[in-house]
């Protein structure tokens, strides 16, 4: 279903065609977020996980593991050096390169912060999109109390997956300690994995080869993107996990100064209906630019009974 700019994914198929999808993790933080999802059982794709430290690689769980520059460290991380952790990819390139290979779309989850996740997941960004992936990231900014090390490796490695990713979006972990603010370091990591996992989980529910076309229209070369979640259930009301999403979008920015949306949610069997939906996502739409693009859909399951969830994903203009 089109609508002025509104397209509607996952849609007409009960054993859909869906894209080939490599999720990529990235150094420590990266590894572990994908550990976490295949430890849940979730399956999103070809699962790759990509490392300098060779201990750390060999307890992950991942469909391929890859170790890169060993000869640079031993197999023993960067120590927080951004350029080492560049130059392990061009040790390893050819086996980058061919787990690529022929993938729609190319999911890279890292920690920023290190010098593993913060240098291999632009330089994957950019092989990927080189062979004709869409790349997305989806990655953590590292809490205040790390230091300035970590704030400035990310803060580069952030410019750089803007220029090189198709979309790329960031998560503060700072963010996680506003729900609780004892919250332990794992239970914090926990949350910050989700928060990257929720929005790859329903990319990977929604998505058929029949809407690719829409998908890279709208989202190639896109660049840095603002990421938001929220949720409600009937008696909140709905329209609320859509309010809240918008309003917690990292970094902030208003509707109105955006060209594209990707709009995904999770709903229970029946309700919200599908035209109560749209009409969430039209409402955004016709706040953004004239001639935006807006795409969305919903998953639907049983377990959500009648709760709702909210992913948005909203970009400026494209510049590439
Ligand atoms: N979500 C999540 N974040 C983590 C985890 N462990 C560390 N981090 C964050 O990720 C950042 C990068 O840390 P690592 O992934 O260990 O570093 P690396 O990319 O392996 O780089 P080097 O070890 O320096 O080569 C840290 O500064 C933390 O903010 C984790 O298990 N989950
Ligand atoms: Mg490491």
């Amino acid at each position: 279903m089109s609508h002025d700019g509104i397209h509607r994914m996952g849609q007409g198929a009960d054993s859909p065609d869906r894209p080939s999808m490599a999720v990529v993790g990235c150094g420590g933080a990266g590894c572990n977020t994908l550990a976490r999802a295949s430890e849940r059982g979730w399956t999103l794709g070809n699962h790759v996980a990509v490392n300098t430290d060779a201990q750390h690689l060999l307890s992950t769980r991942a469909h391929k593991k890859i170790l890169i520059g060993r000869q640079i460290t031993g197999g023993r991380g960067t120590n927080m050096d951004i350029a080492v952790g560049e130059q392990a990819c061009h040790e390893n390139r050819d086996q980058l390169h061919a787990v690529l290979a022929e993938t729609d779309i190319v999911i890279i989850l890292a920690g920023l912060g290190g010098g593993t996740g913060s240098g291999v997941a632009p330089v994957m960004a950019k092989m990927a999109r080189k062979r004709g992936s869409l790349a997305i990231s989806l990655s953590t900014l590292p809490f205040s109390v790390e230091g300035s090390t970590r704030r400035d490796n990310a803060m580069a490695s952030q410019a750089n997956l803007a220029q090189h990713a198709d979309l790329s979006m960031v998560v503060p972990n700072d963010t996680m300690l506003e729900s609780s603010s004892n919250l332990s370091l794992l239970d914090a990591f926990a949350l910050a994995d989700e928060s990257l996992l929720e929005p790859v989980r329903l990319l990977r529910r929604l998505l058929t080869r029949e809407d690719m076309p829409w998908v890279r229209t709208a989202l190639n070369g896109a660049g840095a993107a603002h990421l938001g979640r929220g949720g409600s259930d009937r008696r909140r009301g709905y329209v609320k996990a859509l309010d809240g999403a918008i309003a917690s979008i990292f970094p902030p920015i208003g509707p109105n100064a955006c060209s594209r949306a990707l709009v995904m949610f999770h709903a229970g069997r029946d309700e919200p209906d599908d035209r109560t939906l749209f009409e969430m996502v039209r409402g955004l739409h016709l706040s953004m630019d004239p001639g935006a693009r807006t795409l969305w859909g919903v998953h639907r399951d049983d377990l959500m009974e009648d709760r709702l969830r909210a992913v948005v994903m909203l970009a400026t203009k494209p510049k590439r």
